[in-house]
């Protein structure tokens, strides 16, 4: 990890694929045209070496695909979902609302309302059913947060990610360090 995070920050690339069939972390979207912004997230997960899943499922255009996919999520093994979705994003809430593992939710801006849609849709969700949610276009934060839940009970992810951490601070201050001298 160490010494990786500028490319990682940079990292662009919407060429994603899944790494395994016994996923940790289920990266879904609503269409293929959020996946430049998912492909974001993924590249963490590469990173982190996180055995991870993605492909589409619309809560809108394939509901009972949805169905099956929340219901079959955990009994694959499957720790934690990011679902991203945009305009009337209903995505993350359904699928939180259909499974007991943690919904992490990224509100994709692709509408002509700039995102405050999808971003509302997602973080407006009624008690008892909670969607984590992350900023307008943030994959990139909704794969650390997944990543530090699995550290919450896997040690090898915790150190990563405090490696991680720490690679961030250490880059700042050296930015800090040229501006001053
Ligand atoms: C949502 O509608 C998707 O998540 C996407 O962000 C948005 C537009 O979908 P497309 O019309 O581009 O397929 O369900």
């Amino acid at each position: 990890i160490e010494g990786k995070t500028t490319a990682l920050q940079q990292s662009e690339s919407a060429d994603v694929v899944g790494t395994s069939k016994k996923p940790l972390i289920s990266v879904i979207m609503g269409s293929d045209s959020d996946l430049p912004v998912m492909a974001t997230g993924c590249n963490i997960l590469k990173l982190f070496d996180v055995p991870f899943e993605v492909t589409i499922v619309s809560a809108h255009r394939t509901p009972e695909r949805m169905s099956k996919f929340a219901h079959d999520a955990p009994l694959r093994g499957v720790k934690c979902i990011i679902a991203g979705a945009g305009g009337a994003a209903h995505l993350p809430g359904m699928v939180a609302a259909m499974t007991p593992l943690p919904v992490i939710g990224v509100p994709v801006k692709g509408s002509t309302l700039d995102g405050v849609d999808s971003l509302h849709s997602i973080v407006q969700m009624p008690r008892g059913v909670p969607v984590a949610t992350v900023a307008i276009n943030n994959a990139t934060n909704a794969a650390l947060l997944a990543i530090r839940i699995l550290g919450a009970s896997n040690p090898e992810y915790f150190t990563k990610m405090a490696n991680f951490m720490n690679n961030m601070e250490d880059e700042v201050l050296k930015k800090a360090d040229k501006l001053e001298t």
